[in-house]
């Protein structure tokens, strides 16, 4: 039996996956026949409403990534299947689990190129907006990135770093780095602003408010800058960080001393979701350029 992901940053979420069923590694099998007609029925309203968005507001890499995933519109998709389809392409595996798992098994299966799906489909009075990550969000967010090489190998070397990482305050500096690239990043594409971020392309709400309204911040990708950003978890973000293209996240990442970061960074304070520093470089939304 697993133990319960209790890592600081979830230990206010009440998971609800099954738990006890999973192995060691979080991993659980993900029993299809068991999926209700509603539940195959809440992923086709959830793909027809994101699919209409993509063209304009996705990054062509994930656009793409989910054309060769050759994902069924219709029906909840077989993670083992997916699972064959994306080896071939980025040699990224993936694995099934009861939802959340505890930072250093997330960091270990990444560094494995093993990418953990949520088993369990949202309910229906959960469309717009669930706490905890479900399938939808995990396979059709995330995967078609993974789809990509540069993008597969940051992941993996992110996971790397994660599973090296000690101290509380690097931890809480590679959540921020995930949260401001893996789930909310965006990326100035040949075609204008774009989205690649999960959290952004699994929503149909933030997908038009993080690259059109005029609220939020949006700044060129900063290192150093996005490790010491506190993020908001219940709220569309404050700041976006833009990428020149894909490859860049790589370069910064594999670049970068961490141990120096962390420790450089952990004596600063942090700065708060919605702050604005005078060396942010400004990228204007779609909506304004
Ligand atoms: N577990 N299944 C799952 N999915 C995540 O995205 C995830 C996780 N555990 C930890 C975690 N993310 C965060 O701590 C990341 O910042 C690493
Ligand atoms: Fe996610």
């Amino acid at each position: 039996m697993a133990r319960l992901p209790l890592a600081p940053t979830q230990s206010d979420v009440k998971l609800r996956g099954d738990y006890a069923n999973a192995a060691t590694d979080f991993r659980v099998g993900q029993n299809y026949a068991a999926y209700t007609d509603d539940e195959h029925a809440i992923w086709r309203t959830l793909y027809a409403r994101q699919s209409t968005l993509l063209n304009e507001h996705a990054a062509p890499e994930f656009i793409a990534g989910l054309r060769l995933l050759d994902v069924d519109p219709q029906r909840i998709p077989v993670l083992d299947e997916a699972s064959e389809r994306l080896k071939r392409l980025t040699g990224f595996e993936v694995i099934g689990v009861p939802g959340l798992i505890p930072e250093a098994d997330f960091f270990a299966h990444l560094a494995e190129r093993r990418f953990p799906v949520t088993v369990w489909m949202r309910r229906r009075d959960e469309l717009d907006y669930l706490v905890e990550p479900d399938l939808f969000h995990d396979f059709f967010g995330h995967l078609p990135m993974l789809a990509h090489t540069v993008f597969a190998n940051f992941v993996q070397a992110y996971g790397a770093v994660g599973t090296r990482a000690r101290h509380p305050a690097a931890l809480k500096m590679l959540a921020r780095l995930y949260w401001y690239t893996v789930e909310f990043g965006l990326v100035a594409s040949p075609r204008g602003l774009r989205a690649y971020g999960a959290g952004i392309l699994s929503s149909s709400g933030e997908t038009v408010y993080a690259l059109r309204a005029s609220g939020p911040a949006r700044i060129g990708f900063d290192l150093a800058r996005v490790l010491r950003t506190n993020y908001l978890i219940d709220a569309y973000q404050k700041t976006y960080f833009v990428l020149d293209d894909i490859e860049q996240l790589f370069d910064s990442v594999l670049a970068a001393d961490f141990d120096a970061l962390f420790a450089q960074a952990g004596e600063l304070p942090a700065y708060e979701p919605d702050a604005r520093l005078p060396t942010d470089q400004p990228i204007r939304s779609a909506a304004f350029s």
